[in-house]
């Protein structure tokens, strides 16, 4: 069975490559495929406006798929109308990193997508989406748009390793930061329609005839699972990191969850697969470092308590999730927000401890920096060699020689694990906090809020 957490992109890219061969033609013909000369003044003009702050209630405002044929037109419209926005001020802060470095290939790359992607959005402005096949041909620039943008992190890395001499680290991690989290939400925004485009699509095409419809998916609202369970995810995740170790280091360190492993609330599946992945990839890693492989990685699902009548705060100002970003920080000025507190569910913490020796003081300070690791593959090579010494203090590495190695399937090595884990955590209102006990092991507290009771949501 496809994990439940991948088959919203799955399913859409299987349904995609159906579809295609019926509406080629209509589509060589249409906008679908079209693009618009993207002039500097477009995207200064474009970029200079307000940028809509995402929250869970435009995610979910258009309804439970299947979706009615206008709700799905409403669903593309509300999509068409924030996005070059998005894109656009993706662009200026490109355009606005010292020269040097936007004429880095890896860099330049990236830009040219984002104007690559303006070009194809820019046919359907002023346009409303008002027929079954306007929907579609949009559905298809979506995808895309998402497909464009896939690879972006291992390029940005290498393009910012490469130029490093030239940079400013703590410069870089702010623009990084912004960058990453600016495209965690463009990214949700164009899958969710996608997603649901799908799910509502055979519905609407089926005039009564009976379809089939896939019972795993029936509490999910586009992305959002409104039942993910976090220890399915976390079993998922220890056999795919597991697959890594074993293959690379013919080592499997196990994982045992306790807490409340039958919980369940409303998240993004793809988004707390990413974070469990680095987190467990971190604590795999350390453990068989420090030769400790057989000790299991002890999880703890630890609900938080509903708030009481009298901790409710009727106060709507306070009544919003506190921190989500499409900036920076919380102090930093861009602080989104995000629904209504009335609407989401207190959520979880998810302890994960290991026993892998912890973090040294001086390593500790820079483990939320993009790009610094103390990865390197030898070390883990040698510490499972008998006879090796422990830890022998390695040199801090940087991804640069890993990047182009084996990409996905390495168990560190670009140093955007915890960074980027924190980045999606705190999207949301949650967030990542690593406590070291230095020469015994590592505790990461991942806390994130439920996405609220859906269905109270429209
Ligand atoms: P990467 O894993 O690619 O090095 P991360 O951002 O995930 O990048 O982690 C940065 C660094 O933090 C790691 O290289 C490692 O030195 C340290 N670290 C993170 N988690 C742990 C852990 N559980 N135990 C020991 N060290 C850790
Ligand atoms: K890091
Ligand atoms: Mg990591």
């Amino acid at each position: 069975m496809i994990p439940r957490f991948q088959v919203a992109t799955c399913g859409s890219r299987r349904l995609a490559s159906l579809t295609r061969p019926i509406y080629q033609q209509q589509l060589n013909a249409s906008r679908a495929l079209s693009t618009a000369a993207v002039t500097d003044e477009v995207v200064m003009e474009l970029a200079a406006k307000p940028l809509h702050r995402l929250t869970l209630a435009d995610l979910v405002k258009h309804g439970r798929p299947p979706l009615s044929a206008s709700s799905l037109y409403r669903s593309a419209n509300f999509t068409l109308s924030i996005l070059p926005t998005r894109l656009a001020q993706r662009i200026q802060s490109l355009r606005n990193l010292p020269f040097i470095v936007v004429t880095n290939p890896h860099i330049s790359k990236i830009h040219s997508n984002y104007m690559h992607s303006l070009s194809t959005l820019l046919p359907w402005a002023q346009t409303e989406i008002d027929s079954v096949e306007a929907e579609r041909e949009f559905t298809e620039v979506m995808v895309n748009l998402v497909q464009t943008h896939a690879d972006t992190i291992p390029i940005l890395a290498r393009g910012f390793l490469e130029a490093r001499k030239y940079t400013n680290p703590a410069k870089v991690t702010r623009f990084l930061d912004e960058h990453l989290r600016a495209r965690i939400g463009t990214r949700l925004i164009a899958e969710q329609h996608i997603a649901l485009h799908y799910s509502s699509l055979p519905h609407l095409e089926a005039q009564n005839r009976p379809i089939e419809t896939d019972e795993s998916m029936a509490s999910f609202i586009g992305v959002i699972d409104t039942a993910l369970c976090p220890a399915t995810v976390i079993r998922h995740c220890e056999a795919v990191v597991g697959d890594i170790c074993e293959f690379k280091y013919g080592v499997r360190p196990h994982v045992v969850i306790n807490g409340e492993p039958g919980y369940t609330f409303a998240q993004i599946p793809v988004h707390l697969e990413y974070i469990i992945t680095e987190l467990l990839k971190n604590a795999f890693r350390a453990s068989i470092e420090k030769r400790m492989e057989r000790e299991p990685i002890e999880i703890t699902i630890a609900p938080l308590p509903e708030p009481t009548a009298q901790q409710h705060d009727e106060n709507p100002e306070h009544n919003e999730f506190s921190v989500s970003y499409d900036g920076i920080d919380s102090s930093g000025g861009s602080v989104s927000y995000i629904g209504p507190m009335a609407e989401a569910t207190p959520g979880v913490t998810i302890r994960i401890r290991d026993r892998g020796g912890g973090i040294s003081p001086e390593t500790y300070r820079h483990i939320w920096d993009y790009s610094f690791t103390t990865f390197s593959e030898e070390q883990i090579q040698n510490s499972l060699t008998p006879g090796a010494g422990e830890g022998a203090d390695n040199p801090m590495m940087d991804g640069l020689s890993l990047i182009s190695s084996d990409g996905g399937s390495t168990l560190a090595g670009l140093g955007y694990g915890l960074p980027l884990g924190r980045a999606y955590a705190e999207y949301f209102g949650g967030g990542i906090a690593v406590q070291s006990l230095w020469g015994w092991g590592t505790d990461v507290y991942l806390s994130l809020k439920g996405v609220g009771r859906v269905d109270g949501l429209w």
